[in-house]
């Protein structure tokens, strides 16, 4: 059964098209640039690991500066813009309604104002404290007020979002939220309640601390507050490309999904079990009781499941598209997917490489297993396989179709586009192997090779091969990078076509979210009891969190900032 239903658009929210089409434009402009800055910074770490030195030939003035400035631009700045964009546009477009232009014109500026001034202060120089943000390191405090921004401006979008949900609700009573808005609602939910940690410790201690108006910050209880936000972060950046695997990918691969509840039921499922599973990101810190840290553990498992889900469903729903346009046999459906589309080929190769994030994932999620990574490149290693590639080749595949429709422009070098998403998936494989490699060998992240300490000569010494491996898949990433963004500004540079080339197109299901009669089905409808579950989620937070966190703030211990550059 079809996802669409008779749904009305509630009275005067009526989308017609071109202004939320600029601001998500912008959204996802501006992020691409930091993207692009970002990426330029990469290639000189690969070849770090590698025992190449470029920094000296670089306008940086230290390995740290290099690091915090491509750590912050990636993780943070260009996520933050691309999914503000998508969420936002996404379920607008579903739900063929306006969202209050304003507000998402005054989240862009808040995220841009705040973007220059954290930036500002990493070019600067002042705030070479890396993406972790660690205290006792201490940033300016430009750095921190413009990161609160930004995260500050992703809230707005959240409640542009739940806006336009209210008043399609009110229009449409006793409906089942449409999927894709569905999917980006629960996203903004847990992400509302996970910023809560970062906001807290940036805007309570490190500003207030960075301005000498507090004498010291507990570093143990920011690292508590950070990963409170920082675990949950890595699905807020997921789960829109989750969005996209779920209702995009397999329209693009000629199929339908499978199952529109199961998509739900994974999405509720993030919103609990996402949260409360930050310790295992601190197994290794002292001031937390060996009890929790084994709580969070077992969640970690529970937080799995909704990606072993999804690698089932969307697998079975590209089967589905590969079986329709003529593929046969067990294998047979995986030649016949359209391979020669961009769009589709970034999405899947970024599916195909979270098979392994995922498992590097698992691994150190298990408390004894982490302990022999910790801190070593294998970390690097998983996160470049996970939000490096399975979210941002997904995010390329999307920009390839978004960026032409929202800017009126056809896409320039679709084959070199094609080529930069292999590269990609190519680069970034030989490179993640050589950092898993080099960490199981011992060799530490966030490290200047050149600068290592004579013990450690025996440890790089071992890792020669994988090093290199590691310097290789940065090279050809570079080339890659160069081909996709080749094709992104020469898509902006071009001139308007007469006709606004294609958006994306939501998928059809296989099971949707009503009943043969029409009714929807029950447990759709349990699922849409969105402040129950979010009342659950509260509770499951509270409970893995509010001991350590009442321990801690009563244990204070409040440390001076420091400058190590
Ligand atoms: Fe992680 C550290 C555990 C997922 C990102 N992670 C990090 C850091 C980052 C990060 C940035 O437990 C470093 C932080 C720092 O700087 O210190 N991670 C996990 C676990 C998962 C996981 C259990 N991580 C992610 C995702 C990320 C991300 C997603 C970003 C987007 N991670 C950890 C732990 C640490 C950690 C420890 C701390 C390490 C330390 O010691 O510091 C799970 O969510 C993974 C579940 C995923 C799966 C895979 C399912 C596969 C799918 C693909 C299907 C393929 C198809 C293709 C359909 C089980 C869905 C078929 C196609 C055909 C053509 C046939
Ligand atoms: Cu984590």
């Amino acid at each position: 059964m079809a996802n669409t239903l008779k749904a009305n658009v509630p009275a005067g929210r009526a989308h017609e098209g071109a202004p939320e089409r600029r601001v998500t434009l912008a959204f996802l402009g501006v992020g691409l640039l930091a993207m692009l800055v970002g990426f330029l910074l990469g290639p000189p770490q690969a070849l770090n690991y590698a025992g190449i030195n470029i920094y000296d030939y670089l306008p940086l003035s230290s390995y740290y500066q290099g690091l915090t400035l491509h750590g912050v631009l990636m993780a943070l700045v260009f996520t933050s813009y691309f999914i503000c964009g998508l969420l936002l546009y996404l379920p607008a477009r579903e739900l063929g309604m306006r969202p209050r232009m304003p507000g998402a014109w005054a989240a862009f500026w808040l995220m841009t104002v705040g973007t220059v001034l954290a930036g500002a202060a990493m070019i600067a120089d002042t705030s070479n404290v890396l993406y972790t943000l660690y205290p006792p390191m201490q940033g300016h405090p430009a750095f921190y007020l413009g990161l609160a921004m930004v995260v500050v401006a992703t809230l707005v979008v959240a409640y542009l979002t739940w806006d336009m949900y209210l008043a399609w609700h009110r229009a449409n009573p006793g409906q089942p939220t449409p999927l894709v808005t569905y999917m980006s609602l629960v996203t903004w939910i847990m992400w509302a309640i996970a910023s809560v940690g970062l906001a807290v410790g940036v805007v309570f201690l490190l500003l207030p601390w960075s301005l000498g108006w507090i004498d010291g910050v507990d570093p143990q209880l920011f690292r508590t507050l950070f990963w409170y936000t920082g675990h949950p972060i890595v699905y807020f950046w997921l789960l829109p490309a989750y969005v996209a695997w779920y209702a995009i990918v397999p329209r693009q691969g000629g199929g339908k999904l499978i199952s529109d509840p199961m998509a739900r039921l994974v999405f509720l499922m993030f919103l609990l079990f996402s949260i409360p599973v930050g310790f295992h990101h601190q197994y290794a810190d002292p001031g937390i009781p060996m009890a929790w840290k084994l709580v969070h553990n077992i969640t970690t498992a529970f937080v799995a499941i909704p990606s072993l889900i999804t690698a089932f469903t969307v697998a079975a729903s590209l089967e589905n598209g590969g079986r329709a346009r003529g593929g046969k046999g067990w294998f047979g459906w995986i030649g016949a997917l359209p391979w020669k589309n961009a769009a589709f080929t970034a999405s899947v190769l970024a599916m195909v490489t979270f098979i392994f994030g995922g498992a590097g994932g698992m691994v150190l999620a298990s408390f004894n297993l982490n302990l022999v990574v910790h801190n070593t490149a294998f970390i690097p290693g998983h996160f470049h396989i996970t939000v490096g590639t399975a979210v941002t080749m997904t995010f390329m595949g999307l920009a390839f179709v978004l960026i032409p429709h929202l800017s009126g422009r056809a896409l320039r070098a679709p084959k070199a586009a094609l080529t930069s998403v292999w590269l990609w998936f190519v680069g970034m494989m030989i490179f993640a192997v050589g950092m898993h490699w080099q960490g199981i060998l011992g060799v530490p992240r966030r490290s200047k090779i050149s600068d290592m300490s004579p013990e450690l000569a025996d440890v790089y010494a071992n890792a020669a091969f994988p090093a290199m491996l590691s310097g290789l898949g940065g090279l050809i990433l570079f080339v890659a990078g160069a081909l996709f963004f080749y094709v992104m500004i020469g898509t902006l540079l071009r001139r308007r076509t007469a006709q606004t080339p294609p958006d994306v197109e939501f998928t059809d299901t296989v099971s949707g979210p009503y009943e043969a009669d029409g009714t929807p089905k029950r447990h759709v409808m349990l699922m849409e009891r969105l402040g129950l579950w979010t009342l659950l989620t509260i509770v499951l937070v509270a409970v893995a969190y509010a001991p350590t966190i009442i321990d801690q703030v009563s244990g204070y211990v409040g440390v001076p900032g420091m400058r190590l550059w």
